[in-house]
């Protein structure tokens, strides 16, 4: 074999706690797959695991797991040369589920092919643009006084969307309020499936506050009840959690569940999909963002590569470094008016700096 695999795992303190409806962290926990040619290249993939299955099912340990007994040794007779992105996505298609961990692997795989092309990711997906506008996701905080604060730093940096993290009891009050400091400010909401088919009633009392969306307010699996809270509230609804394939994009779009939508290459198994989910919605009609989860430069070098892409038409939760580490793993991300570059250099265009990784690393595994 002449490609191998190094499993990094960091711990990176965030600059201030986040909380959504799903839980609170105040560290990050991350998960770093280097894929090492034997020429001595390497190839970056970030896998985007919360430590807990709060989120989705996936979580960092598991991830690693599954990484370790199956995607790995499934992708082995591939390992010989550096695979094409294809035969990588087929290879990894025979085991169930794990979207977050086969993306990481397909990558850092990607990474390494498109370094030995000199082809930047950007290039390779079909990048219109080199700068993209960038939105943040604010936690549920605790305090109005606290979230306006909050706002009010991110609006000052230049963001140009802001999203507020909503739960049952913390949603039309705290949007009411950032509205009236901001009556400009695009701005949306985002629920992590905390509400019930019944809240439609509810949720629509939103719709006095001019939001771009609201996101996934209804548990991942339910495509129905999203249809029926679409058909309550006028604000468009967006579906994250729920859309984890082109065929579930399809199904949520046909449906009526969703008429934008929220690409995570993690979400949905890595770029490729993520790109052709992104074509789908572009032959729909459907505007598309580009999510987060709360990445590291690895993973946000990537997103942003995504986030060139022609449809998407919406600011996404492609935030600064800032935003989330005091340090990074890479050399940050600067906000410049309200947008960050798009890297240009070869694969996705920026490797860890190798003293903070060994300084965030509390692990290693070769595999
Ligand atoms: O639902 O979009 C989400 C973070 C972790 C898990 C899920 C989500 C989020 C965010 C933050 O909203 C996005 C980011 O800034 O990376
Ligand atoms: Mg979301």
């Amino acid at each position: 074999m002449t490609i191998s695999f190094q499993i990094h795992s960091l711990e990176i303190p965030l600059v201030r706690p986040f909380r959504t409806s799903f839980g609170s962290q105040s560290v990050r926990d991350v998960v770093l797959v280097e894929a090492v040619s034997d020429s001595g290249v390497s190839g970056w993939g970030e896998c985007v695991t919360m430590a807990w299955p709060g989120y989705s099912a996936e979580y960092t340990s598991g991830a690693i797991d599954v990484m370790q007994k199956f995607l790995i040794p499934t992708l082995e007779p591939l390992l010989e040369t550096s695979p094409e992105p294809d035969a990588v996505r087929s290879a990894l298609s025979v085991m169930q589920g794990h979207p977050m961990a086969k993306s990481a692997l397909s990558t850092a795989l990607l990474d390494l092919w498109l370094k030995e092309r000199e082809t930047s990711l950007a290039n390779y997906l079909g990048a219109v643009k080199d700068k993209v506008d960038c939105g943040v996701s604010v936690g549920i905080p605790s305090s109005i006084d606290s979230l306006l604060e909050e706002v009010g730093s991110y609006v000052d940096q230049g963001y140009k969307r802001i999203k507020l993290k909503i739960e049952p009891g913390w949603d039309i009050d705290a949007v009411r309020q950032v509205r009236n400091a901001w009556p400009e400010m695009l701005l949306q909401v985002d629920a992590n499936q905390a509400y019930e088919r019944t809240d439609g009633a509810h949720l629509a009392q939103l719709d006095q506050y001019d939001l771009l969306l609201i996101e996934q307010p209804l548990p991942e699996d339910d495509f129905l009840g999203h249809a029926m809270i679409s058909r309550e509230v006028n604000t468009p609804i967006c579906l994250d959690e729920s859309i984890l394939s082109v065929a579930s994009a399809q199904g949520a779009i046909e449906f009526g569940a969703t008429t934008i939508i929220n690409i995570k290459p993690g979400r949905v198994g890595g770029y490729l999909t993520a790109k052709e989910i992104h074509d789908l919605c572009v032959g729909q009609g459907i505007p598309v963002w580009c999510g987060g989860m709360l990445e590291t430069g690895i993973g946000r070098a990537a997103n942003l590569a995504l986030a060139a892409l022609p449809g998407f038409v919406l600011p996404g939760d492609t935030s600064a470094s800032n935003r989330y580490y005091a340090e990074d793993v890479t050399q940050p991300f600067v906000l410049d008016n309200g947008q960050l570059p798009v890297p240009s250099k070869p694969g996705i265009g920026i490797e860890p700096i190798p003293e903070n990784l060994e300084a965030m690393r509390t692990a290693v595994i070769t595999a």
